[in-house]
């Protein structure tokens, strides 16, 4: 995974290296930019600058977390894609990953800080117990995660919280919270620093932000928990396929009822999908044969922060819903939408993208570019 060799290689360089012909690196470029929310028009530019930019080196650390998220990525439902990806980063660090141990390991994570200073990029999944919380709790080589995190991201261009462990706390900061778990967010003040909740993540939500960051250069646009806004953007209320039963007034009661078996809404089983903004629904998963809801279960809610601590899965929420679920998270958050100084393209142009979102052919491209 580690390619030392080749270190100075742009991406199409590296992309050619890999055995990537023009017509695949312009199914690669439209698949991309499908995978990032964007419309067809910005393959060109995704070409372009896939062309020249630079292999990131990226440090991933894990903490208080279950590998879901690890899992979630390697078990992707388009391998050929996300390997490119993966491919396309110098990962030169993740404690599951690679084949290094001991000191062998920290030293990759020290080399590579040294040599890619104010450059590189760290992912974080799991959350870490805070300073004042006992060090022993959880370590690596020795040392606190809280200092392992602090020591990283001093000299990072970004930081990536993939997980709800490592976005909101998630499980471990569960009440009593016991390891006095806390976000990166909650520690990491003076980086750019963006979400990418789920518990598990969607993997290709991992791979999107990643692709946008090997084109752009910089981080995609941000809601107000700093989530892409290309992703969760919308509600799963919004764009779920049992919506139209809700719209009826038509619900499952139970889970072996009439309505269950009909497929009709599991608002009051339960589901959360009216406050849960995640793409389970267009995205899906296990290669898009399903997804929760699909598969007759409610949304839990996993990509929201407290998720644990909000009640029981199985209670129907208590706001009444009068409002569409763009209105609850408004009212939630007071409307805010912050870029954390990172983010270039308008909330319009993505939120247009993600409602307008088409395929593109490869016969499109080659007359584009
Ligand atoms: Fe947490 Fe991830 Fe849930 Fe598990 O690394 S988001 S418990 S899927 O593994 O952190």
């Amino acid at each position: 995974m580690i390619d030392r060799k080749t270190p100075n290689k742009t991406l199409g360089e590296s992309l050619r290296d890999h055995g990537l012909s023009r017509r695949g690196f312009l199914k690669f470029c439209a698949a991309t930019a499908s995978m990032m929310a964007l419309p067809p028009g910005m393959v060109p530019v995704i070409a372009a600058a896939l062309e020249q930019a630079r292999r990131p080196s990226v440090i991933w650390l894990s903490f208080q977390e279950c590998t879901g998220c690890t899992e979630s990525l390697t078990r992707s439902h388009a391998p050929a894609l996300e390997d490119l990806i993966l491919n396309l980063i110098s990962l030169d660090y993740h404690h599951t990953l690679q084949a290094a141990a001991g000191d062998a390991a920290e030293d990759a994570r020290l080399q590579a800080m040294e040599a890619n200073t104010g450059q590189y990029l760290v992912i974080v999944d799991g959350s870490i117990p805070g300073p004042d919380s006992n060090p022993g709790f959880s370590t690596v080589a020795g040392r606190s995660n809280y200092e392992i995190l602090m020591e990283t991201v001093e000299h990072a261009a970004a930081v990536i919280a993939v997980g709800t462990c490592a976005a909101f706390g998630g499980l471990p900061q569960a009440s009593p919270n016991p390891t006095g778990a806390m976000s990166v967010m909650d520690l990491v003040k003076d980086k750019p620093v963006i979400n990418v909740s789920g518990c598990p993540p969607i993997p290709m939500v991992i791979t999107g932000v990643l692709a946008h960051y090997l084109t752009f250069g910089r981080l995609p646009e941000l809601d107000a928990y700093h989530r892409p806004l290309a992703f969760y953007g919308q509600s799963i209320h919004d764009r779920c396929y049992r919506r139209p039963f809700y719209d009826k007034g038509k619900f499952a009661e139970t889970f072996d009822d009439e309505g269950a078996k009909l497929g009709w809404c599991l608002y009051r089983l339960g589901c959360k999908g009216p406050s849960t903004y995640n793409a389970c629904a267009t995205m899906r998963w296990n290669g898009g044969v399903s997804w929760p809801i699909e598969s007759g279960h409610p949304c839990l809610g996993c990509s929201e922060p407290s998720f644990w601590d909000a009640g029981s899965f199985y209670q129907p929420l208590s706001v009444p819903l009068t409002a569409t679920s763009g209105d609850l998270l408004t009212a939630a958050v007071g409307g805010a939408v912050v870029g954390a100084g990172v983010a270039t393209l308008a909330n319009k142009q993505i939120k247009t993208a993600v409602a307008n979102r088409q395929p593109v052919t490869v016969e499109e491209l080659e007359e584009k570019l």
